[in-house]
């Protein structure tokens, strides 16, 4: 096999030839299925004649090829790996193919294949070329019409996207249906479905009075899962035209939960198509956090239909343009459906662990990266995430009312076309009169940019000093850094009166919170009037995603936790106090002193229980300890065992401390009112879950007896779930083995369920859990082929174990090495995610360096896929 070769940006050009028109026909059978392929095609004017006319395809079987109804001599056209070249085609034409694919050998999930006897299909990026000869780009875009033909008994649904347009029978107990697409569209929007399915059904009715009928379709026993989705799609449709103006535009909208999928969902148009994980939900079954999950990923879905499919994206390299653009709006519309300080603390927390640490690994790359070798592996944080914190960045820089004037001039000139990230940050500039010239390097450059601030008061002259120093840290191919345009929110918080002081820069009164724009290597700003030595509170809100030190005290950090008036930052403050304290206790773990707890910190959570914060999701989010991944993360070299004794530490000697308030809030926020995922009920059950989470900490008798009661009594899975892990990850195996059983047996058949049965046993701290894991991959419900399975089991025992995932004698590595080199052959895209722990090495003791690198050696070695291959040549480079 030759090594996979890059593809580069600088090397885009416009397609020779367009298809205008793209005619269908599956004849679905599991191990041959027919695809009938008619597509109208022109030469574009720029191009000359004579141009071949190249198409993609992967892994088809030709049986048929013609144009304008003549069959094609085979001197006159060459099939390879890849795809096709017809050597001399007309200025227009029609282009009839027919090929046979093979849905059951289908095991990466990308193309057309089945999921528990449904056929269905998976396109984005590169999947269509495994269902037909064409030019799959996404700067191609057709009317597509799609016949699908398949058995009356076993599929009685067969869907596309559009509208239904005709339906019949056909002999041999075969019946059809013809779908129609009337909006242009490319290729990787396309879907299919068919299976033995049921439907739930409601509508909408849109602001310009369009009737839109909805449909969720589930395998039967699922239909009492689906309320939830419905009802987060209904918001989400509503949301959408009052904070965009944007309408749905087909009189259908449907939805398909799958059981085999490798991402969340996927936004085909008129035909999203879901990860079972993603859309069902039932009080009994899901979590809030997943009742959260489906709502942000329905809309999310929902959303791309303006934001990547009426305006789609040029080439894979402005995937943020659709990405980034969509996440902003899924988390506003969040932020506005449930508590928006919480939700910005959560997005905010994962996002500097998971997101900062691949901007410091060897993966990283820009939010528009200038190559790739499997597009696959770019559908990543930096692309989603961090684009979205560039969005944010863009509509904090020019304000919320240009900022919607500038999507509304995005929607209106680029419909219909597949467009680039100028084109759409243009339009901000356009709309707002801003100069987004240097903003625009946040979407070449790579890296997370660090600002070191110091500040000085100078109280005979009321004045406050404030430096900026801005550094991105080199990354590969990135040697050099320019300078960022980083609009950093702050206000001085006075300390005597504890209150935001008035800010005036350059003569200029500012209010009392204010942005300030760094665009320098250093830069200083001089506030005047400055009645009261403050203490600053920089980058409110996560201003911008970088990291920002600044030399606090820990006095400091307690002042800002108690005034800060911007509820982010306060939460913050506390979360950097921890981490000081949770510095030296890692440090005393490493030399063998004894720990010994801050008290300053005793006495914040103190003050933070007193302070009757109303919101109690925003209490619980202050109550949380920083997560050991996140504590990781700020660390220069991470020691596993020396962050979890340090913060087990913490949490014990909090509980010791703070006994009676934890046992309170436990017990004022108990509730037997019937289960509801609304915010008030989400907020208080938090709040509960943490109380109980500190008293299982020492596991006094109230926490255990709380968790076995609050197992028992089976109100809802966010308490039966939280409780039965806080057992399962204590050390009374004699309460939570039974448990664990009963749970197992009770939910055997619910798949989503025992996803959270694996992922809960795995993540154990407890020595023997590799033990465990390879007994449960040697279990009859896990198999490597379904997705969220590999997730529940490997993905969660290397990503959410760090103990044990890194082993000093790493075993851990080992089994996650080989269930990815068995998983480069099934399924290449999942495999290539798995990778991504092992490739973090440098960030480990020099023993666990060459264990890790070992292991991706060992898998180096194998035959792989370009999808593994980028990965791992990165990741030893
Ligand atoms: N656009 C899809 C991602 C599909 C990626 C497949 N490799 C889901 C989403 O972002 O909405
Ligand atoms: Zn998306």
């Amino acid at each position: 096999m030759s090594e996979p070769q890059p593809i580069y940006l600088s090397d885009y050009r416009p397609p020779a030839y367009r298809v205008t028109r793209t005619e269908l026909t599956f004849d679905l059978d599991p191990a041959a299925t027919r695809v009938k392929a008619r597509l109208h095609v022109e030469r574009h004017p720029e191009h000359e004649a004579g141009v071949p006319l190249e198409l993609d395809g992967e892994q088809l079987n030709l049986k048929a090829i013609a144009i304008d109804g003549q069959a094609l001599g085979e001197d006159e056209y060459a099939v390879g790996e890849a795809g096709m070249v017809v050597h001399r085609v007309p200025q227009a034409f029609l282009l009839d193919t027919e090929v046979e694919v093979a849905p059951d050998a289908n095991t990466a999930l990308s193309g057309l294949y089945r999921s528990s006897g449904m056929y269905c299909t998976q396109c984005e990026a590169e999947g269509f070329r495994r269902i037909t000869f064409y030019p799959d780009r996404p700067d191609v875009m057709a009317t597509f019409s799609t016949t699908v033909i398949g058995d009356a008994a076993t599929l009685p649904v067969l869907l596309s996207n559009g509208n239904p347009v005709e339906r019949g029978t056909l002999p041999g107990g075969r019946h059809f249906v013809t779908w129609e697409d009337p909006h242009p569209k490319p290729s990787y929007l396309f879907a299919l479905v068919a299976g033995d399915l049921e439907k739930v059904e409601d509508r909408f009715t849109t602001m310009s009075g369009r009737e839109v009928t909805l449909q969720i379709w589930v395998e039967e026993e699922n239909l009492d899962k689906t309320d939830h989705a419905m009802a987060s799609l209904q918001r989400a449709m509503a949301w959408d035209e009052q904070a965009y103006g944007r309408e749905y535009d087909l009189d259908l909208f449907m939805i398909v939960a799958v059981n085999d999928f490798n991402m969340g969902a996927m936004e085909n148009k008129g035909l999203n198509i879901f990860n079972s994980a993603a859309v069902l939900t039932h009080p009994h079954t899901a979590t809030d956090a997943a009742f959260q999950r489906v709502e942000g990923i329905v809309a999310h879905e929902y959303f791309h239909n303006w934001s990547g499919n009426r305006v789609t994206c040029r080439d894979w390299f402005q995937l943020s343009l659709k990405e980034g653009f969509t996440v902003f709006r899924d988390q506003c519309f969040s932020a506005d459906t449930n508590s928006a300080p919480v939700k910005r603390i959560e997005d905010v927390s994962f996002f500097r662990t998971a997101q900062f640490a691949e901007d410091a690994g060897p993966t990283a790359h820009p939010v528009r990266p200038d190559h790739y070798i499997e597009i696959g592996n770019f559908y990543t944080l930096t692309i989603y995430e961090k684009g979205a914190e560039i969005v944010r960045m863009l509509s904090n820089l020019v304000g919320e009312e240009a900022f919607r004037r500038g999507s509304d001039l995005y929607f209106s000139r680029f419909d219909g076309q597949a467009v680039t990230i100028e084109d759409f940050v243009d339009c901000m500039a356009e709309a707002s009169g801003e100069d987004l010239g240097q903003f625009l390097r946040w979407y070449s450059q790579a890296g997370t940019p660090e600002i070191d601030a110091h500040g000085e008061y100078d109280y005979a002259n009321a004045e406050y000093r404030l430096v900026l120093r801005q550094r991105t840290p080199a990354t590969p191919g990135q040697a050099e850094k320019q300078a960022l345009h980083i609009p950093v929110r702050l206000g001085l918080v006075g300390t005597k009166s504890g209150r935001d002081l008035p800010l005036t820069l350059d003569g200029e009164a500012l209010g009392t919170d204010a942005v300030i724009h760094l665009r320098e290597d250093e830069q200083e700003f001089l506030f005047t009037e400055v009645s009261e030595a403050p203490v600053p509170s920089l980058a409110r809100g996560f201003s911008a995603p970088v990291k920002l030190n600044f030399p606090y005290g820990r006095e400091d950090l307690a002042f800002l936790q108690a005034h800060d008036s911007d509820g982010f930052n306060r939460w913050d403050a506390g979360q950097r106090l921890a981490l000081l304290a949770l510095d030296d206790l890692i440090a005393a773990h490493r030399n063998g002193v004894e720990k010994v707890m801050d008290p300053r910190v005793v006495e914040a959570f103190r003050a933070v229980l007193a302070a009757r914060i109303d919101d109690k999701a925003v209490l619980a989010q202050m109550l949380t300890l920083p997560s050991e991944a996140y504590i990781a993360e700020q660390q220069p070299l991470v020691d596993v065992d020396a962050i979890h004794a340090a913060r087990t530490f913490v949490k014990q000697s909090l509980t010791m401390a703070l006994r009676d308030d934890f046992l309170r809030l436990y017990e004022e926020n108990r509730s037997e009112v019937p289960y509801a995922p609304e915010p008030e009920q989400i907020a208080a059950r938090s709040l509960k879950n943490v109380a109980l989470s500190y008293l299982m900490a020492i596991e006094d008798e109230a926490g255990l007896e709380f968790a076995q009661a609050q197992f028992a009594a089976d109100h809802n899975m966010t308490d039966v779930r939280h409780a039965l892990t806080l057992l399962v990850h204590g050390s009374r195996g004699d309460i939570a083995d039974p448990a664990l059983k009963a749970f197992g047996e009770k939910w055997a058949h619910d798949p989503l369920v025992m996803d959270q049965w694996f992922s809960l046993q795995v993540t154990r701290p407890q020595a023997d859990v590799l033990d465990r894991v390879k007994f449960l991959m040697a279990h009859p419900a896990f198999s490597l082929k379904n997705p969220n399975r590999v997730r529940a089991l490997i993905g969660a025992f290397a990503n959410q174990n760090p103990v044990n995932f890194h082993r000093a004698d790493g075993a851990g590595y080992r089994l996650l090495a080989d269930t990815v080199i068995e998983l480069n052959r099934l399924n290449p895209e999942i495999a290539a995610r798995l990778i991504t722990p092992l490739t973090r090495w440098a960030r480990f003791d020099e023993a666990r360096q060459e264990l890790m690198k070992a292991e991706l050696e060992r898998i180096r070695a194998e035959e792989l896929s370009p999808n593994v291959y980028e990965v791992v040549e990165k990741a030893l480079a």
